[in-house]
């Protein structure tokens, strides 16, 4: 019998620091209402079309079309065990460690921290032959959401949602649109003995979804083709790096 996990009130990150009064606390706020909405770690296979299944893992998108661009949606699901929500999302949101398993990245900075959970970063995706390199300007915001019971379960869950930046001036890329956001749970199995839990105690339920939109044309055999082996290759090698990285670590719920 596992369980969800319900972290004590004195958890780090628990509270918003993103002040009320800042330009982008309505949108910010909006957006994370919108992705927890549709947080179901759920997905309807009438709709989606599966495109990779590995393990507890699955990638599902459908194709969609905008002024003749590629705007397929992507949504994936996966469980990883030994790793809390909190550690996924808090690796996923620090820009410090963004090179070391974000695979398309030539590089990355970050324009303005905004507060303690929200930055403004501008990166520079690799260069897919034969189109033209693609940048991106985005702010990426890190929540916790305090479950109270079985039907609002408690989540982290980190945003990253395109903005513009006086510091973040056009380039020679095209920039890209992304609205994508990862929502993970944390499920614990108690232990007979009472003691605290340990890493083999935990499994994370993370659901991931992306919405982008390519800012420009590019050859949509191409766009899909990328898409179908990177985002699998991402989740893949990010939940491994999580693993990695907290495997001697106290956890952090
Ligand atoms: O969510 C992912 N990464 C985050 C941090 O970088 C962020 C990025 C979203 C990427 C939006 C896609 C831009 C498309 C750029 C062109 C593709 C370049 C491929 C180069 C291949 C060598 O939210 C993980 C993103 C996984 C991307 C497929």
């Amino acid at each position: 019998n596992i369980i969800r996990h319900t972290p004590q009130a004195n958890t780090p990150g628990a509270t918003l620091s993103l002040s009320s009064s800042h330009k982008l606390y309505e949108e910010i706020n909006a957006v994370v209402a919108e992705h927890i909405k549709y947080s179901g770690f759920t997905i309807d296979d009438g709709v989606w079309e599966a495109i990779h299944e590995e393990g507890e893992m699955k990638v599902y998108r459908r194709e969609m079309e905008e002024d003749g661009m590629i705007v397929d949606p992507l949504k994936a699901v996966h469980c990883v065990k030994g790793i809390t929500g909190h550690e996924l999302c808090h690796y996923f949101w620090d820009v410090s460690v963004r090179m070391e398993w974000e695979g398309t990245l030539e590089s990355t900075n970050t324009v303005e921290v905004v507060s303690d959970d929200t930055v403004i970063t501008h990166q520079t995706h690799k260069r897919v032959w034969p189109t033209t390199q693609r940048d991106a300007v985005f702010w990426s915001h890190i929540r916790h959401i305090a479950g109270n019971d079985e039907n609002s379960p408690d989540m982290w869950m980190v945003c990253n949602y395109s903005t513009d930046h006086d510091k973040a001036q056009p380039s020679k890329c095209v920039r890209v649109k992304m609205n994508v956001a990862m929502v993970c749970e944390t499920m614990v199995t108690p232990r007979a003995d009472g003691k605290p839990s340990t890493r083999e105690d935990l499994t994370c339920r993370v659901q991931y979804a992306a919405y982008v939109n390519p800012g420009g044309w590019a050859p949509p055999s191409v766009l899909r083709a990328v898409y179908k082996r990177e985002y699998p290759k991402f989740l893949k090698r990010f939940t491994q790096y999580v693993t990695n990285a907290t495997a001697d670590k106290p956890i952090m719920f």
